[in-house]
């Protein structure tokens, strides 16, 4: 295990060395890089997308101006992990976006923490206050020729914000509406400068697989998934929480059996949501995978943001479908039709089937492409991902679903 669970949270700034960061101090960038890229360091928000890599295209760009910036914005639904690191462990996230910003030459950053997240934005807030003093942030950090300058934002409780370009929009004091990629952030990000965008647990692993050597890190995980993720466990079992697993290690039922407990009031398993409400559900048949990027992909869905999800027998699925829907329809930040438009013609479809009590087979047609339009033509994650839980569960209850009509 890296430990990213701390036992015993580090408050005080006496009390962490920084090791990481001074290594790099007195390292050429391209190494850490090279390691981050050999490490294979997944974006832990729900993309995937090699950090390493990202770091690197952000390195080369030729600009005098670039910025980092911490997505600490955790809005999906079942989320909560990046809380945990900012509550318990906010040193080693500012030391991750220290690494990060001497690594690509940015001399200002941002975290954008939710805005719900109270206690970690007073936090945080701290961490900065005395990390200026104690010369951490600032000029010549820690007597090196590197300056860096570090603001907290702090959101304002809209889902869109943590898409990376409705982020950036927000920090420029804009309405946060979602920009078309590319161009990507790191060629044109805040400003229009190359900005960093990473996730706080991968600024976090970043730290750790400096701190623990390359090797330690891709000794665990699997073929295609290294190292630990954090998992948040939610819904219906036992024991809700936040966990770090082995790629690998358990499957997705051993994680709801041994780390929550099983399934409240002694209740039965019908499906698990993987990574959060944007990604596809896996019911009971598949539930006896490994946790890991790829075998999740296999079974048809994605690791997300390591949001599990666990739904029992006891809920009735065309409220579920309808909940989620509704999620998305109320945060959609209403800029491209097909997102906006898509979502609410599924929401007033699956409204009149809870009233019916069951969907028709043109339900079924309808909501299958609206769905598939919404995919292929929204302009952003929230659109392309926000029916992946309604078609899931559409496709493995068809039956269930039909049941008592049809026509
Ligand atoms: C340079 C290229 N950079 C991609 C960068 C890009 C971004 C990252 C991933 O959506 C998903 C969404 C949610 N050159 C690049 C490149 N990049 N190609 O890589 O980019 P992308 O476009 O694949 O994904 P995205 O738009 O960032 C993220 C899903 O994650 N999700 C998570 C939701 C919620 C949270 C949370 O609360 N923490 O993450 C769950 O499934 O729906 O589909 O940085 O710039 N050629």
């Amino acid at each position: 295990m890296l430990n990213f669970l701390k036992k015993d949270p580090i408050l005080a700034i006496e009390d962490y060395d920084f090791t990481a960061f001074k290594q790099v101090l007195n390292t050429p960038a391209e190494n850490i890089i090279s390691d981050i890229k050999t490490a294979d360091l997944k974006g832990r928000g729900g993309a995937g997308f090699p950090a390493g890599v990202k770091w690197e295209l952000a390195r080369k760009e030729k600009s005098a101006e670039k910025y980092v910036v911490c997505n600490a914005d955790e809005g999906e639904p079942g989320t909560f992990k990046d809380r945990y690191l900012l509550e318990n462990s906010p040193w080693q996230v500012l030391e991750g976006i220290l690494i990060s910003a001497y690594v690509i030459g940015a001399e200002k950053g941002y975290i954008y923490i939710r805005g719900e997240y109270v206690k970690p934005i007073k936090i945080f807030n701290k961490i900065i206050e005395k990390a200026e003093k104690k010369g951490l942030l600032g000029e010549n950090i820690l007597g090196s020729e590197f300056d860096f300058e570090l603001e907290l934002i702090r959101g304002a409780g809209a889902y869109i914000c943590g898409d990376e370009t409705s982020l950036l929009n927000s920090i420029e004091g804009q309405r946060p509406r979602s920009r078309i990629k590319p161009p990507y952030p790191i060629q044109s990000g805040l400003y229009g400068k190359p900005t960093l965008v990473n996730n706080v647990e991968t600024l976090a692993a970043a730290v750790e697989i400096i701190n623990q050597g390359v090797e330690t890190y891709t000794a665990l995980g699997t073929a295609e998934s290294n190292g630990t993720k954090l998992i948040s466990l939610s819904g219906e079992v036992n024991e809700p929480g936040v966990y770090e697993i082995e790629f690998g290690s358990l499957t997705i039922r051993e994680i709801v059996e041994q780390l929550g407990k099983g399934i409240r009031n002694n209740g039965q398993l019908k499906f698990v949501v993987p990574g959060g409400v944007s990604t596809s559900i896996l019911p009971q048949e598949k539930l006896d995978i490994p946790y890991s990027y790829e075998d999740i992909k296999a079974a048809g869905s994605n690791t997300g943001s390591g949001a599990m999800i666990v739904v029992s027998e006891e809920n009735d699925l065309i409220d579920l479908m309808l909940n989620v829907a509704e999620f998305f329809m109320s945060e959609t930040c209403g800029t491209c039709f097909p997102c906006r438009e898509g979502i609410r013609q599924v929401c007033y479809l699956l409204e009149n089937a809870k009233e019916r009590g069951y969907l028709t087979q043109r339900d079924f047609e309808l909501i299958t492409d609206l769905s598939q339009t919404t995919y292929l033509a929204a302009r952003c994650g929230l659109g392309q991902s926000s029916l992946n839980f309604v078609t899931s569960v559409l496709e493995h209850y068809r039956d269930e679903l039909l049941q008592g009509g049809g026509q």
